[in-house]
């Protein structure tokens, strides 16, 4: 853990009903994954969630409607930051793993995909943010390189239940430009690396430095509200639109 803390936005991405049998204390609720992310300006490009098939999660009760699925870890600080039904405490409705979340259909804020879906990442740390993760591949090396091993590989894609629909129908969305990376940063950072798959951490965390750099200082928005803006405007221009209208909440860590 880094000394300063870091602030993310925890964009809340609704469970769409039917829920499955699992979900059936949680029935009534307005349920959602809780994703932490430092990018709330890309979430007009998602195209999935990433969860941890073997991580542990659980649904916690916020307030008297809501609920998040995240780990309990999450949860926890979370309750300290005023996000709790009972204060400084978190209220765990049901005990999950990520096995149990990956396929549930999702409405997540800003995206252009109006329903997406939970799949697998076996790289999701569970002692960093809330253990869920919104993919977000034209900007995103980590999500681009998961959703691109997941499209090739139908067997992994059968060894964790995941459907061909969930998964081969979702395109890269461009929502911003970098000067030389142009419109899908993550995949032409990841194609001009040779990046072959998720294993190669340290290829991995130059593309990860050279688009974020790059896409914080230069990058300019090509869609939404704020197209033709700098990222570094749009950035707190849509973290404060989505807190103010309910979409998301601080989280920091
Ligand atoms: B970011 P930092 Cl478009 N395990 O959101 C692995 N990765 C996690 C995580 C976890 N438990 N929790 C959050 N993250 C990801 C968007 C995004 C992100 C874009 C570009 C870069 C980027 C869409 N995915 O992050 O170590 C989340 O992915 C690159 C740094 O706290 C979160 O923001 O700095 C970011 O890592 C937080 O990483």
């Amino acid at each position: 853990e880094g000394v300063l803390p870091q602030d993310y936005t925890l964009v809340k991405m609704e469970v769409l009903p039917p829920f499955p049998l699992k979900f059936k204390a949680l029935e009534g609720r307005k349920v959602f994954l809780a994703a932490a992310t430092l990018r709330p300006e890309t979430m007009y490009g998602q195209t999935n969630a990433w969860v941890l098939p073997d991580g542990n999660y659980g649904a916690f009760e916020v307030n008297d409607t809501d609920v998040f699925i995240l780990t309990e870890r999450a949860a926890l600080n979370l309750a300290y930051q005023g996000f709790s039904k009972t204060p400084k405490h978190p209220s765990c409705l049901v005990e999950l793993t990520g096995y149990d979340l990956i396929g549930l259909p999702l409405k997540s804020p800003l995206s252009f995909n109006k329903v997406i879906y939970a799949l697998p990442m076996l790289t999701i740390l569970t002692d960093k943010g809330t253990g869920i993760v919104t993919s977000v591949p034209s900007d995103a090396p980590d999500d681009y390189m998961a959703l691109r091993v997941l499209k090739a590989k139908p067997a992994f894609r059968e060894k964790y239940g995941v459907k061909d629909e969930w998964v081969v129908p979702f395109e890269i969305v461009p929502i911003i430009n970098i000067p030389d990376l142009g419109d899908k940063a993550a995949e032409k950072v990841c194609l001009d690396l040779k990046i072959k798959s998720q294993n190669e951490k340290e290829k991995l965390a130059e593309a990860k430095r050279l688009t974020y750099l790059k896409g914080f200082t230069d990058g300019t928005m090509l869609v939404g509200e704020y197209a033709g803006k700098k990222v570094q405007e749009a950035k707190s221009l849509l973290r404060t639109k989505l807190i103010e209208t309910g979409e998301a909440v601080m989280y920091s860590e």
